[in-house]
Parts: C-alpha cells; structure tokens; sequence
C-alpha cells in the first residue's frame, strides 16, 4: 500500500513540475534526419540528372542549410551511404553473384543497370534461404570515396549544450543493401537510430535529403513504424524517379506520415 502511496504522489508532482515548467508530455522534441546528401548523387556516378528525374540533387543543399539555420532541433542526425567495393547494389559487381541468382531472376546477361536482380541466399533447406530482390545501382558511395562525403556546402552543425549531433553510416554489409536508416533492406539488423531518437525522448522526426523514393522514402516508413509523428519536407528532398517519387509519397501518406514544405516546419514545433 505504502508503495502504491508513494508511486501515485510521485506521479502528482511530476505532472505538477510539468504544469509549472510549461515543459507538459505534450512537448515536440524534434529530429531532424539528414539522408544521404553524398557526392555520388550530387555530381558524381549515381547523380540524379542522370537518372529518370534529371533532378538536380545540390538543389536540397541550400534548403537544408536554411532549416538548420531558422529552427531548432533538439537532435540532427547525418545519414551516409556507406558500400564495400564488392556491394551487392552495384551493377559492376553482378559477375561476384551470379551464382546466386534465383531461377526466376533475369540472368546476368540480360539484366541491365538500374534493373531488378534476384538473388537466392542461404542453405539448401528452403525455409532458411532468403529471396533478394535488389536494384542494380552503378557503382556509388564506395567507403572513404570522395563520392561517399558529405557534400562540402552542408551546413554540418555541431552536438552543443541543446543538441544532440550524430551521423549514421549504413549499407557497409556487402550482401545486404540499407536504404532506411533504421533498419537493413531484409529487416534483419537494426541500426543504432530508433535506439538513440528514444533516449533522447524524440517524438517528431523531419526527414530531407536524397534520395525522396529511395532511402527518404524507406527511413520515413520506419520512422511512422517507430511510433514518430514523420514529416517528409518535400522541397529539401530530391528523387531518383520522377514516376516513383509521387506514388511514394502518396504511399507514406496513406500510413500517416506528413508531406510539408520547408516554410510550413516552424508551424510543426
Ligand atoms: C540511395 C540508391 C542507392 C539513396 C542509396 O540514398 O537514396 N539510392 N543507394
Ligand atoms: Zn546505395
């Protein structure tokens, strides 16, 4: 009894310091998630002008840098893709698995860039082996490439006495690929992401970058899936392809994530 006592009294103050401090469980605490804003898709061998957009990827980089600039986040997190040279979403590497393609996929000499493989993993058992569906990407975002740096014009912000700073590199496993930045494209590892947002009691989490169907589109997926209120800032993002980019968002849309504009994102907070 004492302790049931104890327990609710401690729930009244707490809820009473919340009403004096005006700080109530209601509060926005704000991520701001940075993808992918990398020199392969910018100027170099995955640039988006050379893809079914002809978007011009550096468009984001102003954009971004005036949200840094004008709001206060309370976390901002700095995603890099981040392959091995014998990464499995490259076109160039198809020679390394080839012997892994399903029966039902194209076969090596009919599968183009930018077309889908299918892989098979596992042993022979068929309930331990794993279907992989993969795009075939040009070589991009090598580990310690110049492609792989961030842009040098973003604004990179520093961890202060308000704000929390990391950058998250993902896709460094050869045979799987990561276009979220919380989880691997199989779901089998998660990354450190949701782990950290959750210490830091984040509830909102604003997503720009590169690319709007790819990695922006699968990390605001997770995102919705973690139990964040996600916003997607459609002007501060850029796609690969300009048929997938609105039936993404329309997709995200359906499961509750928020397409917003960079000047309407001060009004979320
Ligand atoms: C991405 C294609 C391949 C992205 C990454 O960052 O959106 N796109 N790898
Ligand atoms: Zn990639």
């Amino acid at each position: 009894m004492g302790n049931i006592n104890s327990s609710v009294r401690r729930k009244i103050s707490t809820v009473k310091k919340r009403q004096q401090t005006g700080s109530g469980s209601n509060k926005a605490v704000s991520a701001l998630l940075i993808v992918d804003v990398q020199y392969d898709f910018i100027d170099g061998s995955l640039a988006l002008k050379n893809c079914p957009s002809q978007h011009q990827g550096e468009h984001v980089i102003p954009i971004i840098n005036r949200i840094l600039d004008d709001i206060h986040f309370d976390v901002v997190v700095y995603t890099q893709d981040w392959h091995t040279h014998d990464h499995i979403s490259f076109f160039e590497n198809l020679p390394l698995r080839a012997h892994l393609l399903a029966k039902d996929s194209k076969s090596i000499d009919e599968l183009k860039l930018f077309d889908t493989a299918v892989f098979v993993f596992g042993d022979d058992t068929v309930d331990k082996k794993l279907r992989v569906e993969q795009i075939l990407w040009p070589t991009h975002c090598v580990q310690h490439s110049h492609g792989a740096e961030l842009h040098k014009d973003l604004s990179i912000v520093k961890t202060n006495r308000s704000r929390e700073v990391f950058h998250l590199l993902k896709g460094y496993d050869s045979d799987i690929d990561s276009y979220s930045a919380f989880w691997d494209n199989q779901k089998i590892r998660e990354t450190s992401l949701n782990s950290k947002l959750k210490e830091s009691n984040v509830t909102h989490v604003f997503i720009v970058g590169i690319a709007t169907d790819v990695c922006v589109y699968s990390t605001a997926l997770h995102a919705v899936e973690n139990g964040y209120k996600t916003y997607i800032v459609e002007d501060a993002c850029r796609g690969v392809d300009i048929g997938n980019i609105n039936l993404r968002l329309d997709e995200l849309i359906k499961r509750n994530c928020i397409v917003i504009q960079s000047g309407d994102v001060k009004t979320r907070l």
